[in-house]
């Protein structure tokens, strides 16, 4: 019967999403943080090469996960369907399919440092509900099939057709409400939250902007970038959820001595606390992938010290609590910088999304080599044995900013009353800091701008600048200089391998 090849395939599919939904539901309740599919998702992202990486972030931005998912949820619904229409006339088939589906799961489970064989539960059950929800399914249509193709009258098919059309409905609905329900257990998520919510740190504090940094014109990015409208730039499709009791950073490799620090004894060795601007390489010309916040934490040199670098050692391996890595130059974390492990950030704990309970941040240096949150692991070690994440995907080794300069006002394609206008916006140079900016209208001379106070140099620096203009549409480009002297370079570079250089340009119109 061709008709019923639509109710195979709907069979397949509805069982598939069922084992899928009881496995991420299980893992919830469970605290496994990587279920099956977000594990399978995580393990993608990693395989895929860096320039389509870098394209997914510039082109889907923050939701660069939710397109991968989505994608991943098509792919899985077809090969569902497949399998389906498969078990019609092969059933081991169908069941070859779903070990084969599994198998791919928990290899990708098992691929994350923090999980162990006993993670694999809620990937059993999953497949475990494959295989009897298929068993049932299949039997209640093959039993609608029989009664149909049956030429005795005695057998009605509307009853059977009912058990299987009320089972099938039943099974895409619990599927749902476990979807549902996995997402708002979360349940080692919501444990953590409340710790979090429930943390006094001592010695915190929350000075709020110093006074001077603001230029005062409305539009430019605020000097002290709120927690909430920070950027965000990760791997993880679940964050890491971890207990501060729990938690344990462990320093080793090529050290005198390891050092195993809990949470206490890290807050026991007192906070320094710093402005620090932190930035991504992935910024294109004008992007917004830069904050600045007041970080809490302590610094990472005294605790290097006391483990004892050996002769020879170049880099720290840092690995985040999901596996994610970041090679970062030593003398990046052992010199008179405040290279920080952050416990909070403008004056609270860490949000889970920006490493709580501790990432670190190192001025100077972009984030994908040195800021890792969640950070658990620190292998004092040589760049010539080790590669973080990114460095994998082909970005660079070493990841200093580079010195470079935004427009926020006038916006692209704005209107602006002709006459004196004004231009404002930011320039950074982390750890070297900026000593002038300059802007130049149509192509003709450069103008310097006036610039904002600044408490160090590992932070940006606003500037404003108001010039004459006429009537019409008009071109405003701007470049920054820094306090060794040299002039950010014009010369586009796109943010691959090493982060992006040009002179942002902005087109608007005066009337
Ligand atoms: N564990 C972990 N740490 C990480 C990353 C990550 O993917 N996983 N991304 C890094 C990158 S590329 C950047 S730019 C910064 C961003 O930090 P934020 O999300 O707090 O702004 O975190 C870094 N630390
Ligand atoms: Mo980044």
């Amino acid at each position: 019967m061709q008709k019923s090849r639509r109710w195979w395939s709907l069979v397949g599919v509805v069982v598939g999403a069922l084992g899928l939904a009881v496995s991420y539901a299980s893992a919830a309740v469970l605290h496994v943080r990587a279920s099956p599919p977000v594990a399978v998702a995580e393990a993608l992202t990693s395989l895929v090469p860096g320039n389509v990486a870098d394209w997914a972030i510039t082109t889907f931005g923050r939701h660069d996960k939710q397109v991968l998912v989505g994608g991943m949820l098509v792919v899985l619904a077809i090969v569902f369907a497949l399998l389906g229409l498969a078990a019609r006339r092969r059933w081991w088939l169908t069941a070859l399919g779903y070990v084969a589906i599994a198998v791919i799961g928990g290899a990708a489970v098992l691929s994350k440092p923090e999980e162990t064989p006993v993670d694999l539960m809620p990937l059993l059950l999953g497949a475990l509900t494959w295989l009897v929800g298929f068993v049932l399914a299949t039997q209640w249509l093959r039993r609608w099939e029989v009664v149909e193709e049956s030429e005795d009258p005695a057998h009605e098919p509307s009853h059977t057709r009912r058990i299987f059309f009320t089972g099938i409905v039943s099974m895409a609905v619990v599927a749902g409400a476990l979807g549902v329900l996995g997402r708002v257990a979360g349940g080692a998520r919501r444990n953590v939250e409340e710790s979090r919510r429930l943390l006094r740190l001592e010695g915190v504090t929350a000075p709020g902007a110093p006074s001077g940094v603001q230029v005062g014109v409305k539009g430019i990015a605020p000097w002290q970038t709120p927690t909430s409208d920070f950027y965000l730039i990760d791997t993880a499709y679940i964050e890491p959820a971890i207990e501060p009791a729990q938690w344990r950073l462990r320093v080793h490799g090529m050290v005198e001595r390891e050092v195993t620090l809990t949470y206490d004894d890290l807050i026991g060795r007192g906070l320094t606390e710093d402005w620090m601007t932190l930035n991504c390489v992935s910024n294109e010309v004008g992007g917004d992938l830069i904050g600045n916040a007041w970080w809490s934490g302590v610094r990472l040199s005294g605790i290097l010290a006391e483990a004892g670098p050996l002769e020879g050692a170049d880099a720290v391996l840092q690995t985040s609590q999901d596996g994610w890595t970041c090679g970062t130059p030593l003398t990046a974390l052992t010199d008179h910088r405040n290279a920080l492990l952050a416990v909070a950030m403008n004056g609270e704990p860490l949000p889970i999304e920006h490493g709580f309970p501790v990432r670190t941040v190192v001025p100077g240096l972009y984030g994908y080599v040195s800021a890792c949150k969640w950070v658990v692991d620190m292998e004092v070690t040589q760049f010539d044995k080790v590669t973080g994440y990114w460095v994998d995907k082909g970005w660079s080794e070493q990841g200093p900013v580079k010195l470079a300069s935004r427009i926020d006002v006038p916006r692209e394609g704005a209107t602006v009353a002709a006459g004196q206008v004004v231009f404002g916006g930011v320039a950074w140079h982390q750890h070297t800091g900026i000593s002038g900016v300059e802007v130049s209208v149509d192509g003709g001379g450069w103008t310097r701008a006036e610039l904002g106070r600044v408490p160090s140099v590992d932070t940006w620096v606003q500037w404003r600048v108001a010039l004459p203009v006429a009537k019409g549409d008009h071109e405003v480009r701007v470049r920054a200089i820094d306090e060794s002297g040299a002039v950010q370079t014009g010369v586009r570079a796109a943010p691959a391998p090493n982060g992006a250089t040009g002179w942002h340009t902005v087109s608007f119109t005066a009337r």
